[in-house]
């Protein structure tokens, strides 16, 4: 078995809100990356690996590849999926299982015509009749040679040791660069942002602006416990009342859902203190998008 381990790196693309980051967790088999039905959740790469005995994969999930607002994250999130598709094994370009769609071209265009791309058809489940999924086949079949075409649904789990199976064909041969329990290559003090973030996404999404960042100022190990201190930033005093809600009791959600959240990915108690500021303007401003990491 030895001389046949394959491993290499496999880029995740589609437009927003496709499903990338839940099938990035579904292959990891641990909730590494934010998800929300709000689009634009993801904002960093992230390389989510997993290591089975013929091979390690090393899964990089993108930022939603967009063309409809542009601002100076925006702008950066765009420049890393291109990175992220110039320079891989494998791409796997997720699209929605119900119709190619306009917006899935330009993504489609930014990989380089040497890079095998398997085409993942994703939220099968929402396809009652499975017979409609032929045509979408078909239409996308057109746009370029892929690889393969594999139906899938993300969030429950289907048909992904095929969807695995076609990955690892292109793979090169090679030796893991990562320990068989290495998950990402994040430091846990992102994970933990991230899942205050995801909490806001997943609570608030309808009533807030996409404009929250989140920043973790504080982060100790103490045997079993973390202590983990993090401020919400907002665009608008408006925004600030809606994140702390009627006396506190939004803020106080969110950072119980978070806490659990941690807890689980980190296998340890956690003590989560959360703060809500005000910084305007911050997600066209360079010097606040590298305070918070986005450049
Ligand atoms: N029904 C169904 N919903 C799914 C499936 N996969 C993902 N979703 C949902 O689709 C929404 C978006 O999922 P994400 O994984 O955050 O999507 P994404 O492509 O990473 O989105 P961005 O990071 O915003 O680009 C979430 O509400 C998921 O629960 C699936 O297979 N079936
Ligand atoms: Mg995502």
């Amino acid at each position: 078995m030895k001389g046949h381990f394959r491993t290499g790196t496999v880029a995740i693309v589609g437009r927003p809100n496709v499903g990338k980051s839940t099938l990035l967790n579904q292959l990891v088999g641990a909730h590494v990356a934010a998800t929300s039905r709000k689009a634009q959740t993801t904002r960093h790469r992230l390389l989510g690996i997993r290591t089975d005995e013929d091979a390690q994969y090393l899964f990089v999930d993108t930022p939603g590849y967009q063309t409809q607002h542009s601002n100076a994250l925006n702008r950066a999130m765009n420049r890393t999926v291109g990175q992220v598709a110039a320079e891989v094994d494998v791409a796997v370009m997720v699209v929605d299982a119900r119709g190619w769609d306009e917006r899935d071209d330009p993504v489609l265009a930014l990989i380089p015509p040497s890079a095998p791309v398997i085409l993942a058809l994703n939220k099968i489940d929402k396809v009652a009749d499975k017979a409609r999924v032929a045509p979408v086949l078909a239409a996308a079949a057109n746009k370029r040679g892929f690889a393969a075409l594999v139906p899938i649904s993300a969030s429950r789990g289907t048909q992904l040791k095929a969807l695995l199976g076609e990955i690892r064909k292109h793979l090169p041969e090679g030796e893991p660069s990562y320990g068989p329990d290495d998950i990402t290559d994040r430091p846990e003090r992102f994970l933990a942002a991230e899942l205050v973030r995801e909490r806001i996404f997943r609570l608030l999404g309808d009533e807030l602006p996409y404009s929250i960042a989140v920043d973790v100022e504080g982060f100790e190990q103490e045997g079993n416990l973390r202590r983990i201190a993090a401020t919400i930033y907002v665009d608008r005093p408006g925004h600030k009342a809606i994140v702390i809600g009627e006396k506190g009791a939004t803020l106080k959600r969110i950072g119980t859902e978070a806490r659990h959240a941690m807890e689980e990915l980190f296998g340890s108690r956690v003590f989560l203190e959360l703060w809500v500021k005000v910084k305007s303007g911050w997600a066209d401003s360079d010097a606040a998008l590298r305070q918070l990491g986005y450049k």
